[in-house]
């Protein structure tokens, strides 16, 4: 019976015909596996779970942590806040290293190749980014695929794209958190790479120990963009794309900006700035870059900088957070109030000073 309704085929009728019963083919998944990642899936971890997979350095809860941290909603925060907290004590073991410079003067490239010469000598290597332009993080994301292919695949490295748009703050403290992480599940070095066109570079600076900028030759600084603040920050200047046709313009360009690092103040960390060429599609000047960044290292450890440093970014962003999470709640608030306020202001009927005032009179006496 069951013969006919598997196959009809089998009736006496197409005796040579004769079809066997096939073997169902095994499960291209293996089950065990998918069981746990379905349990996973159904069920959130407990902050203990989340603490003890970041401290193994296990890649997913790492990156499930980071998600959370970058979440709006309140309750994740709080669970991002308390899973750092437990963290902290794996946290400050990395070198810290910024990298900013405009926009195509090759910084992701030049991270690929100072990741891979760096995981090559069994460093553990993250690579953030701040990038608070909703239009640009999508091409950012892109960018980063192509220009980082080795990098990416590299089991020693994890690269993790900007914290999708919103105000700079609050990007790079959630970027400031996600490097915390990082480093609690074992990463020894962190890059953070942001795109040298407005206050980001200060965002990064307050975050790093050291500050990397890349140029590239041909073009004056006005025309690259770069501001003397962020000269002034840098502890290397790269002069990058230091090849080809193009060897001694970079040379030149690395002499005249050793020569306009000369005007600054000297650096708090006790470490002149310096200025090398590069390339990063060639692979030279990258040792260089790094032994730079391990002599500051050396030096900002005996004479104390690094600690008073980091404990001075401690509280800058203890500080951020405040008025951070003041301009939120007093904003959201306040909506219909602030409207009718700017009408009155921009018809002159009250005075900037006093509308606000009014504005937050009201908003203290409300809480
Ligand atoms: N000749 C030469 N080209 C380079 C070098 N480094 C990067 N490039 C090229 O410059 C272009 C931009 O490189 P990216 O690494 O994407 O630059 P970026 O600074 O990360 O750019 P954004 O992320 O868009 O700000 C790419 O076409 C690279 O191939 C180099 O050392 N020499
Ligand atoms: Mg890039």
């Amino acid at each position: 019976m069951t013969r006919e309704i598997e196959h009809p085929e089998n009736d006496d009728r197409y005796a040579a015909l004769a079809v066997n019963k096939g073997i169902e083919p095994p499960d291209p998944v293996n089950p065990a596996l998918a069981a746990r990642l379905a349990g996973l899936r159904r069920r959130p971890l407990s902050t203990g779970e989340y603490v003890a997979g970041i401290l193994a350095g296990s890649i997913n809860v790492l990156s499930q942590a980071i998600t959370l941290a970058e979440s709006a909603r309140a309750d994740h925060q709080e669970r991002a806040r308390e899973i750092i907290n437990r963290c902290l004590p794996g946290t400050g073991n990395a070198t810290r290293v910024g990298i900013t410079g405009v926009p195509g003067a090759g910084k992701s490239t030049f991270i690929e190749t100072l990741g891979k010469y760096l995981t090559a000598r069994g460093h553990k290597l993250a690579v953030l980014a701040i990038d608070p332009s909703s239009e640009r993080s999508g091409g950012s994301i892109l960018g980063d695929k192509t220009r980082m292919e080795e990098l990416a695949r590299d089991p020693a490295a994890y690269i993790r794209p900007s914290p999708s748009a919103g105000s700079l703050g609050g990007v790079a403290r959630k970027t400031r958190e996600a490097m915390l992480l990082c480093e609690a599940a074992g990463f020894d070095v962190i890059l953070v790479e942001t795109v040298g066109v407005g206050q980001s570079e200060i965002a990064v600076h307050s975050m790093v120990d050291f500050f990397l900028l890349v140029q590239i030759a041909g073009a004056g600084d006005e025309l690259q963009g770069i501001k003397r603040g962020v000269m002034e920050m840098a502890d290397l200047i790269v002069v990058n794309k230091a090849d080809g046709g193009n060897v001694e313009r970079a040379a030149l360009a690395g002499a005249q900006l050793q020569n306009a690092l000369h005007l600054f103040p000297p650096h708090e960390s006790g470490v002149e700035p310096g200025v090398i060429t590069a390339s990063s599609l060639e692979r030279r000047g990258i040792e260089e870059a790094w032994a730079r960044v391990l002599h500051h290292r050396d030096v900002t450890l005996r004479n104390g900088y690094l600690d008073r440093h980091r404990g001075e970014q401690a509280r800058y962003w203890m500080h951020e957070t405040i008025n951070e999470q003041l301009r939120d709640h007093f904003y959201r608030g306040q909506r219909e109030r602030i409207l009718v306020a700017e009408g009155e202001v921009s018809r002159n009927e009250i005075s900037p000073f006093d509308a606000a005032f009014r504005l937050l009179d009201g908003y203290f006496h409300d809480i």
